[in-house]
């Protein structure tokens, strides 16, 4: 069986609070069959909570330190964010990857202070534009997947995104049948690193996803869900795109 697709909003640093808990408040409003998740900026990971509590929407931040504590000036750690009721932690976005030169061993440390604090990591993966060009797309993600998924991964409810980087926020996705052949190749992976566990994990699709193009990367074979981010700004866009899983 098809695992629960998974819609997941990642805001990525736009807004303000009273932007935040509208759009919070918007998504709360959802009755998909899909899980739906939304992942803040960190400052208003509380008031969002509140705002979702007692909905079936989940909360998860967009990064966390590998740490559990320390003096780690201007960071956040998997506990405090396990601690504001968040369920989910997106890892190593290409954002993260490119602003933070976050490696896929720095990404794999991360998932593992994830999971001991209790949250399903997110694992982003994905090409460049001349990675693809030069017929490496597979073999980069699979490099980083076998580079960034911890131990135990799948048993934790780990998650794994497909976000092409040239894809990211510039209105261009990959063909259908792009997705599903990297889709395939990640599932393939995804049972080599974890076993039988693998089969049942999330593989979700990200770059921009928005209503009218969701509906057909949902249906893709290996498609469990969708990471979307600007789409995931308007709270009817967003419920659009949960509403075609
Ligand atoms: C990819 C995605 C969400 P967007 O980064 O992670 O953003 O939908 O704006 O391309």
């Amino acid at each position: 069986p098809r695992p629960r697709p998974l819609i997941a909003g990642n805001w990525k640093m736009h807004g303000t609070l009273a932007e935040a808990q509208a759009l919070a408040c918007g998504v709360v409003a959802c009755d998909a069959a899909a899980e739906l998740l939304v992942c803040p900026p960190f400052p208003h990971l509380h008031p969002v909570a509140a705002a979702l509590a007692g909905s079936a929407v989940a909360l998860g931040g967009q990064d966390c330190h590998h740490a559990a504590k320390g003096a780690h000036t201007g960071d956040v750690s998997a506990w405090m964010l396990r601690d504001l009721g968040a369920s989910y932690v997106i890892l190593g976005h290409s954002e993260r990857r490119a602003d933070h030169a976050e490696s896929d061993a720095l990404v794999q440390a991360k998932a593992v202070a994830a999971i001991a604090a209790g949250l399903r990591p997110i694992i982003c993966v994905g090409e460049t534009l001349a990675q693809r060009e030069a017929g490496q797309a597979e073999p980069v993600v699979a490099g980083q997947l076998a580079g960034s998924l911890p131990p135990g991964f799948a048993e934790a409810g780990g998650v794994v995104a497909y976000e092409p980087v040239w894809a990211i926020g510039t209105g261009r996705t990959p063909t259908e049948a792009d997705i599903a052949a990297l889709h395939a190749s990640l599932r393939a992976e995804v049972l080599r690193l974890c076993g039988a566990q693998g089969a049942g994990l999330r593989l979700l699709y990200g770059g921009s996803v928005k209503p009218g193009n969701a509906k057909a990367i949902l249906a893709l074979a290996d498609v469990n869900g969708a990471l979307v981010g600007g789409a995931a700004l308007m709270a009817a866009d967003f419920l659009a795109i949960a509403a075609a899983a």
